[in-house]
């Protein structure tokens, strides 16, 4: 029998009655993880493998003005360590996956396959996407062979009525230029299943974003973060429950904070290193990981001048470039950075570092500026026109949310309560403003499909530095953040969550229907 959460849950109340329970790992202090876990991963020299950039992938056709590409999730073979071996979960067998190139209008199709032993469910992050298309959680794709309705899990409702072993995935790509993201979706395992490699750049561009001189061309780079641990031989480790994705029954310590690797990988490689010119280069940066939140710096930081500056958010271009010394990047968030090289000597040494991270997590990768270029782009201090913003004065309804984690034995709930389904949570009016207030309790990375959002203020105060432009997902950092928020596009149910993978997976999560 495999273990779900949902049998968790029933445990997890059977101790609220004062019954006995057998998983004492599940609500476990901050740290528990590193502690209890005895794997740790093979050395790896920083600063050593070059940054690969995830493949562009083509369309297999172009016809009435869209592209439409095919993609199998499947099972395969990558040297991410060097010299080892690891199975990854890849769309079309690498991880990251192919990156998606867009254009504003022009839209998109995607028929993904799914050849892996596990269902799936694809989300386009950020994407302003009809509620077919969306990936919603229970809207699976199964794998060959698999009888709905001899193995559907408990809970998973009409799943396998119209399910398939691939699904056509439609992208309107009706919004301006943005770095959006695809990767799983499927309800309970989001979490083992992006960690196997279910995640890829999806790249939307327009005529006012190619307008600007901003670096072009391999100078404008993919910057996919996220954290793994590795086995001796090369294979992933992630604790689960669920024989299908792994062993280690038990072990669920890293449910109460998620899951935190030991390595770093960008673009899918440890520890990275970039030879750049010493002119302007523009990263555009993902925080790719189930749980770890990024505080990123330079190391030296150029000498009188902020580090970095940001032009662009979760929603593309800001209407001004900010300069900031460091980027904190909560999981799913993009921060669109200029990085000028030119305030380093040729032979520079540069590193990327995480002020956050403990011991070989303090690094991301390393810059070498290698020799010295003509500069031909520039950072104008006026990026996008007016963003249009929603209105503040103009508000229907103020909703409350409260995202509270190590709920009912090790549940994450919003509202004290945990995912279903079929439970609707909000019912916003098609071309409506919202305002939502969201409490949290410690910090979750809370996120929206659907819409984007403007962050409105922080605590009753102003918002933070990393709130600007509009945003699909925001860091709650353990207070309170109010969005204002404008329903657009379709009518249809979505969901809201947290962006902690395990968080998801342990069922903070809700649906809003946009009527
Ligand atoms: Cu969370």
């Amino acid at each position: 029998m495999s273990i779900t959460r949902r049998h968790l849950l029933k445990m997890g109340a059977m101790a609220g009655a004062g019954l006995a329970l057998p998983l004492g790992a599940i609500s476990v202090p901050v740290g528990r993880l590193a502690a209890s876990s005895s794997v740790r991963s093979p050395g790896v020299e920083p600063f050593t493998v070059p940054l690969p950039v995830p493949p562009v992938t083509k369309p297999a056709h172009v016809h009435g003005g869209a592209d439409y590409y095919e993609m199998v999730q499947k099972a395969a073979r990558q040297e991410i360590l060097p010299g080892l071996k690891t199975e990854v979960w890849g769309y079309d067998g690498v991880f990251p996956g192919p990156t998606i190139e867009a254009r504003r209008d022009r839209p998109v199709v995607i028929r993904q396959w799914n050849e892996l032993p596990v269902p799936v469910s694809v989300h386009l992050h950020g994407g302003k996407t009809p509620p077919g298309s969306d990936g919603y959680p229970t809207d699976l794709i199964l794998p060959r062979g698999h009888d709905p309705g001899a193995h559907a899990h408990a809970g998973h409702g009409s799943a396998g009525k119209h399910a398939h072993m691939f699904k056509d995935y439609s992208y309107p790509n009706a919004h301006r230029a943005a770095t959006l993201w695809y990767h799983d979706h499927r309800m309970d395992f989001t979490g083992p299943q992006v960690y196997r490699g279910l995640a890829g750049m999806y790249i939307l561009r327009d005529d006012v974003e190619d307008s600007l001189p901003l670096p072009k061309g391999d100078k404008d780079v993919p910057i996919v973060i996220c954290d793994r641990t590795f086995r001796d031989d090369g294979s992933f480790y992630y604790p689960s429950l669920d024989p299908t994705l792994q062993e280690e029954p038990g072990v669920l310590a890293h449910a109460a904070n998620g899951m935190f690797g030991d390595t770093i990988l960008v673009n899918g490689a440890p520890w990275p290193l970039l030879e750049v010119s010493n002119t302007m280069h523009r990263f555009r940066i993902l925080n790719a990981s189930n749980a770890r939140s990024y505080d990123l710096a330079l190391d030296p930081p150029p000498p009188g001048e902020k580090a970095f500056v940001q032009v662009g958010s979760d929603g593309g271009l800001l209407e001004a470039p900010i300069r900031h010394d460091r980027i904190a990047a909560a999981p799913a968030e993009r921060f669109d950075v200029i990085i000028d090289f030119s305030r380093y000597p040729v032979g520079a040494e540069v590193t990327l570092t995480n002020i956050g991270g403990e011991g070989k997590t303090r690094d991301v990768m390393r810059f070498v500026v290698a020799r010295g270029e003509k500069e031909e782009s520039a950072v104008p201090e006026r990026l996008a026109p007016d963003l249009d913003f929603p209105d503040p004065g103009n508000v229907e309804v103020t909703r409350r949310f409260q995202f509270i984690a190590g709920v009912f034995g090790g549940m994450s709930a919003i509202n004290q309560k945990v995912f279903d389904p079929d439970r609707i949570d909000a019912r916003p009016r098609l071309g409506s403003t919202e305002v939502w207030e969201i409490f949290s309790d410690p910090s979750h990375p809370f996120h929206m499909h659907l819409v984007h959002f403007k962050v409105l203020s922080r605590d009753g105060g102003p918002p933070g530095p990393y709130d600007a432009g509009w945003k699909d997902t925001v860091s709650l950092r353990g207070g309170t953040v109010r969005v204002a928020v404008r329903f657009e596009g379709w009518r249809g149910k979505y969901v809201f969550h947290c962006h902690n993978l395990e968080h998801e997976d342990m069922m903070m999560m809700a649906n809003f229907e946009v009527v």
